[in-house]
Parts: structure tokens; sequence; C-alpha cells
């Protein structure tokens, strides 16, 4: 039984010996030195170069190296018959509410003003509010936003989630489809963009969207960097109609060095950081999965490719 491990960020010391201490069966082929690729069942990726995997000819399951897809629905020439699972690690999802939370906290409690009157050695107070007095909106309540609204919410946040299908949550408003995003949008002084990119999320955040939020909201997006209309941030906070962007997400990955996000003020940049999967705790996750497939039993949280996740 062989798997192409195939990362554009991670680094194959890190996986080959989780992987094979737990099945020491499984032949794990680093690439591009992967031999005959008639031999590969299985291919665990993070953006795989186009037509790789159509070039394993007994491919039985791909599987995603993070919770999003769009690195693999997007090859052209992606093998549509091999069914794909993406990852739900428990310990990716406490990662991304961590971060959520800090960039939540930032935002509520105007670190930036603050950061700035320190360098300015400026000692000045400004208005406080309270958790409960800052609503928060989160496109995309599926895992990850749901466990980083019931921690948010823990801490007082009033917290409402938006998804694609009317869902019915104790504890959570929820809004649904394109006219529940205007519903969730004016209540949302802070929004947290946690989507899978789609076809339907692309470009979600734009200056329409930015408009119907109320005056002075924070965003924070540790979705896709497609999700934003990245021309539309810096005009939307010159304004005034956002106060502060945190963003760990980008068009662009690395985000380039002459890009106006990495000086601009009110704006926070992370490097794609927001949940790193974690080898240690991914890799039985991952196995489970392989070995449902040898015995023919359902996979585990498999992707939808009509939908996009
Ligand atoms: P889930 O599939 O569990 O949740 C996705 C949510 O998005 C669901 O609530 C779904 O709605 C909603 N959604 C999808 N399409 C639409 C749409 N067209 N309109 C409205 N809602 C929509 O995914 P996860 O929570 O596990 O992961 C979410 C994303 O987080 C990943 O796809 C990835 O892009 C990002 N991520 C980023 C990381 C980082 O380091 N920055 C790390 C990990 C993930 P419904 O409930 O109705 O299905
Ligand atoms: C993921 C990511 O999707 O790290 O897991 O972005």
């Amino acid at each position: 039984m062989a798997l192409l491990f195939r990362s554009s960020v991670d680094s194959e010391a890190r996986w080959k010996p989780q992987l094979t201490r737990l099945m020491p069966e499984l032949d794990v082929r680093l690439w591009p030195r992967i031999g005959d690729r008639a031999d590969i069942d299985y291919a665990l990726v993070w953006r795989p170069e186009p037509g790789l995997l159509a070039s394993l000819p007994n491919l039985k399951l791909i599987l995603s190296l993070g919770a999003g897809v769009d690195h693999i629905l997007c090859d052209p020439q992606l093998p549509r018959h091999v069914p794909i699972v993406r990852l739900v690690d428990p310990y990716l999802t406490d990662a991304m509410s961590e971060f959520v939370v800090l960039q939540v906290l930032r935002l509520h409690r105007q670190d930036l003003d603050y950061q700035s009157q320190q360098h300015a050695g400026i000692w000045h107070e400004l208005p406080q509010k309270n958790a409960g007095e800052c609503k928060v909106g989160i496109l995309g309540f599926g895992e990850i936003g749901q466990d980083a609204g019931r921690k948010l919410a823990a801490l007082g946040f009033p917290v409402s989630g938006w998804g694609r299908r009317e869902r019915i949550l104790a504890g959570f408003p929820t809004y649904a489809g394109p006219e529940g995003l205007f519903q969730l949008l004016p209540r949302s002084e802070i929004l947290v963009c946690l989507l899978p990119l789609t076809r339907e999320t692309e470009g979600i955040l734009c200056a329409r969207t930015f408009a119907a939020l109320p005056r002075g909201a924070g965003l924070v997006n540790a979705g896709r960097g497609g999700h934003l209309v990245e021309e539309d941030l810096i005009p939307a906070l010159d304004r005034g109609q956002l106060s502060a962007a945190a963003l760990d997400v980008f068009q662009q990955e690395p985000l380039p060095p002459a890009h106006p996000f990495w000086h601009h003020p009110r704006i926070l940049v992370t490097p794609h950081i927001a949940g790193i999967t974690n080898p240690t705790t991914a890799a039985p996750i991952i196995l489970d999965n392989i070995r449902r497939c040898e015995e023919g039993r359902p996979l585990l949280n498999q992707v939808d490719p009509a939908q996009g996740y």
C-alpha cells in the first residue's frame, strides 16, 4: 500500500515518521521520487502540482493536509472519480479558535491604537466597551466557526453565525444564504471569515459587504485570501467604514514585499499561521480514513466537489 506525500509548505521529515510509526506497512513516497506511479493508492497533499493527481492511475483516495480543499479542487485535471477527504482535527480547530479569539480581542481592545500611542509615547485613555457590547458575526459556521463562536461567547461576545444551509444551534442566532448575509452584517461589529473558498464565497469580503457593516467595524480573515477583494480594503479603512483588519491569508502567498498591506497602520498581517496542521495529532485521523477506504467503510469528512467544500 503506497502513499504519495506532497506538500508545498510542509516538510516530509515531520510527516513520514508519524505515518510509518502508526502504519508500518504504509510505503510513503515523497515527491518527486515516487517510483512507479501505478503503485500509488493514496495521495496526502497540500497544493499539489496541477496534473500530478491525474497521473496516478490507481489512486483510491485524496487526503488534504489541511481543513480546506480549494488547493486540490483548483486543479483543472483533477481526477473526478477519486474521493477527497479534508482534515478535521480538534487540535487544528483549537489553534484556529485561539487565533480568532486573539484577533477579536485585539480589535475589540483597540490594540493597534494603544500600540501606536506607545510608539509615540502617548499616555491616553480611549473609550472602552465590554465584550457583551461588541457583536461578532462569523462567516462560515462549520467545525471551526462554531468552535471559535463558543469560545468568543464564553468571553461574553454576542456571536452570530452564517452558513449556506439553515441550521438551529442553541445559543447562537444563525443566518443562511445571500439574504441572511445582509441580515447578519449590520449586527457584526467584528466580522470573522472562516469560510471555505468556493465559487460562491470568492470575493465575499468586498466594498458592498463592508458598507453593510456598522461604521468602524473590524475584520478578521482566516479563511482564504480569495475571500477578500484586496483593492476594496484600504479605501474602506481609510474612510473609517472599517476600523482595522487582521489578515492571515492573502491572494498571493507569501505576501509580496511591496504589498501595501505590510505597512498599513490599520492592518495586522500574519503569514497563514492561524492553524498549522500538526502531524502528531493529524496522522491518526488521516490513517483512520485510509483504513476505512481499505475496508470499504464510509469515509469521514468527505468533500462534495460540486459544493467546493
Ligand atoms: P466546514 O466545512 O466545517 O465549515 C464551512 C462553513 O462554511 C459551513 O458552515 C458552511 O455552511 C459555510 N459555507 C460554505 N459555503 C458557503 C456559502 N456559499 N454561503 C454561506 N456559508 C457557506 O469547514 P472548517 O470550519 O473546517 O474550515 C473552514 C475554512 O477555514 C477552511 O476551508 C479553510 O479555508 C480555513 N482554514 C484556514 C486556516 C488558516 O490557517 N488560516 C486553517 C484551517 C482552515 P453549511 O454549514 O451550511 O455547510
Ligand atoms: C487549512 C489551512 O486549510 O491551513 O488547514 O489553511
